[in-house]
């Protein structure tokens, strides 16, 4: 089984107008994985991009219930409702390329405490790939054993689910061609195309991702793909490149690959 993160900035511009959504790269990455499945089943788990990000950062849901509650939950569930407008062009565009995608609520699944997952029920995401289904999770609020109230990324689900469901391979899907010796922008900036845990370390304090991003950007996703490393092989490539996907699910990819 593996695991595909559409990065927010692949299925839109995380710094144009809220909820926009670029169809063309997201049909691009269900004809790639429609050559693939069913011989491979997939996980897909989608950022927030220009729906969840605005709403979570307006309503300073990562603050959880403190300030004013009463507007707090109204943001809860606005936050939630961008994700799942999100959540329904995503897999409306892979039923379209004949994909058998279902959403799954991410949190309707988990219980977080400070953005980490506490508690997760993953029975009804089994019984989904059992059935040969392509289940659809995406950052999202979260009920928070700390704060109340959190957002948990993506990065974070896939985390969880890389220990739980131990996928032959995970593979972030962002707008660049991969992690980069220095930030973005940087013309001296060059790919790196295998990483290790202590080159991971090295590259935190250098490293910085465009636009608006409420749950850390390149950073959080580097000491995630840490963790998932111990259980799966990790891969960095490129969305908006057709063919980078399909590279990382053979093993031959263009981008970086993180060596546990
Ligand atoms: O883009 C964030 O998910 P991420 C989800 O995967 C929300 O970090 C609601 C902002």
């Amino acid at each position: 089984m593996i695991i595909v993160k559409i990065g927010g900035s692949v299925f839109s511009n995380k710094r144009g107008k809220p909820e926009n959504f670029n169809r063309a790269a997201v049909r691009g990455i269900a004809e790639e994985i429609a050559r693939f499945y069913p011989g491979k089943d997939f996980v897909i788990v989608h950022g927030g991009g220009s729906f969840g990000h605005p709403q979570a950062r307006r309503y300073r849901i990562r603050d959880g219930l403190r300030g004013c509650p009463e507007i707090k939950r109204i943001g809860f569930t606005e936050t939630h409702r961008a994700m799942l407008r999100a959540n329904d062009l995503i897999v409306g565009t892979f039923l379209d390329e004949g994909l058998p995608a279902f959403p799954v609520s991410t949190s309707s699944v988990f219980v977080t405490e400070n953005g980490e997952v506490v508690r997760g029920d993953v029975e009804v995401l089994k019984q989904l790939l059992e059935r040969r289904f392509i289940p659809v999770l995406f950052g999202d609020v979260s009920v928070d054993v700390a704060k109340g109230i959190d957002i948990l990324s993506g990065d974070q689900i896939i985390t969880y689910l890389a220990e739980v469901l131990k996928p032959e391979k995970i593979v972030f899907l962002m707008d660049v061609d991969g992690i980069y010796d220095r930030a973005p922008g940087d013309e001296n900036a060059r790919l790196i195309r295998e990483l290790t845990a202590g080159d991971v370390e090295h590259l935190l304090g250098s490293s910085a991702s465009a636009g608006v991003d409420v749950t850390g950007g390149i950073g959080n996703k580097l000491r995630e793909a840490l963790k998932m490393a111990r259980f799966s092989e990790v891969w960095f490539v490129n969305g908006l490149v057709p063919g980078r996907l399909s590279g990382a699910i053979r093993g031959d990819g263009f981008g970086t690959r993180i060596v546990g």
